[in-house]
């Protein structure tokens, strides 16, 4: 699309179904902005995503800067961060920066105690081992879809479930796999204990997995009825291009980081960049920029605000989104260390917003 074409016609073409859908929440919302909430509890990581979640359409994470982060896959701070992902309507990314072989980095997005894939919507990489990091996600996520949707659509029964609430299962309970008719299937409860499918997927739809997401999205307490609950594809970023001084990523590595994701169509949404990098006709890519600050209040714009003395360099919303064509800003200190951030990420989203309108009017 050229930097003219609006969200909403882009929402039409968009190759990825999570583009297309981000899309559409943007245009619903009037936000591109997406919030850094790199803060170190949990309890203050939930608080902020459900206050400012009204005012963006992304949430990312660093789930390891984290204290206190509840791996429990159902009622964890993963699935909390979900509930209120559908509460709000807004996607959660992961920036995990992936950066190792194909197969240490299928382990780390699908697997651990964080079970990344479980509840982020986005993850990134850092391409620099190669494209095969690229590929080797894309299948691990395929593979995690599938048997997603065959865990929603199986229905049958093997034993008796140990419990019915999920909040009470003993220390030892967790994720095994069950044999005799339940085949290699994953089930919940006491080591051993053969579950079956049914009960589990009940199970699930009554927890607040974001794996099996409940329909609360569509009642009340989802302040954007207007859009259903987001497909279950998960996406990838690629980080084609850093915001730190001296970086790294060349002209020429840019380039690779955009052909691999014209290989892996379906799968990778866009890039982490700071610029635009759709150039051929078929490039649907949706792109998301931090290293990103407003002046203060009541002091005049001229593209870019003073570093943080550590590297990060920061410009302005009306010249990442107005000028180097980006989609989404990502913003992290210039809204957590305001006194209030509940109206500093409504200053940033007006501002990011009209940013993008005069982009799309010109
Ligand atoms: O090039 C980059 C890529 C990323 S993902 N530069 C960045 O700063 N980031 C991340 O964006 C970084 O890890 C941090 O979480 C956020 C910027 O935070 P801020 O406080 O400087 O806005």
């Amino acid at each position: 699309p050229t930097l003219l074409e609006t969200f909403s016609s882009r929402a039409q073409t968009a190759t990825h179904p999570l583009t297309a859908y981000l899309l559409r929440l943007m245009d619903l919302k009037a936000s591109n902005l997406c919030l850094s909430a790199d803060v170190s509890t949990a309890r203050e990581l939930l608080q902020l995503a459900d206050k400012v979640g009204p005012s963006i359409v992304v949430l990312k994470t660093h789930h390891d800067v984290v204290s206190g982060w509840d791996f429990h896959p159902h009622t964890g701070t993963g699935a909390r961060l979900a509930q209120l992902a559908r509460k709000h309507g807004f996607l959660i990314f992961e920036d995990r920066k992936f950066g190792d072989i194909g197969h240490t980095v299928q382990m780390q997005y699908v697997g651990g105690s964080a079970r990344i894939i479980d509840w982020a919507h986005i993850v990134n990489v850092n391409m620099v081992p190669g494209k095969a990091a690229v590929t080797a996600l894309a299948e691990a996520e395929a593979k995690w879809r599938e048997r997603y949707q065959y865990e929603v659509k199986t229905s049958v029964t093997v034993g008796t479930p140990r419990s019915d609430t999920f909040d009470e299962q003993p220390e030892e309970s967790g994720w095994w796999n069950t044999d005799e008719e339940g085949q290699n299937r994953e089930g919940v409860g006491r080591k051993g204990s053969i579950v079956s499918v049914t009960t589990l997927t009940q199970h699930y739809e009554s927890a607040t997995s974001p794996r099996f997401p409940r329909d609360e999205t569509k009642g009340e307490d989802c302040l954007y009825a207007g859009i259903d609950e987001p497909p279950i594809e998960r996406g990838l970023l690629i980080l084609a291009q850093m915001s730190s001084a001296g970086n790294f990523m060349n002209r020429e590595y840019t380039q690779a980081c955009v052909e691999a994701a014209r290989e892996h169509r379906r799968f990778v949404m866009g890039f982490v960049s700071q610029e635009s990098l759709n150039s051929e006709p078929d490039d649907h890519f949706i792109h998301m920029t931090p290293g990103c600050q407003l002046p203060p209040e009541g002091e005049e714009e001229n593209g870019t605000v003073a570093g943080d003395g550590l590297g990060q360099r920061y410009n302005t919303p009306q010249k990442l989104i107005g000028l180097c064509g980006t989609d989404i800003v990502i913003v992290g200190r210039g809204i957590l260390k305001a006194g209030d951030p509940q109206s500093e990420a409504e200053r940033y989203r007006t501002t990011a917003w009209k940013a993008y309108l005069s982009r799309v009017t010109k």
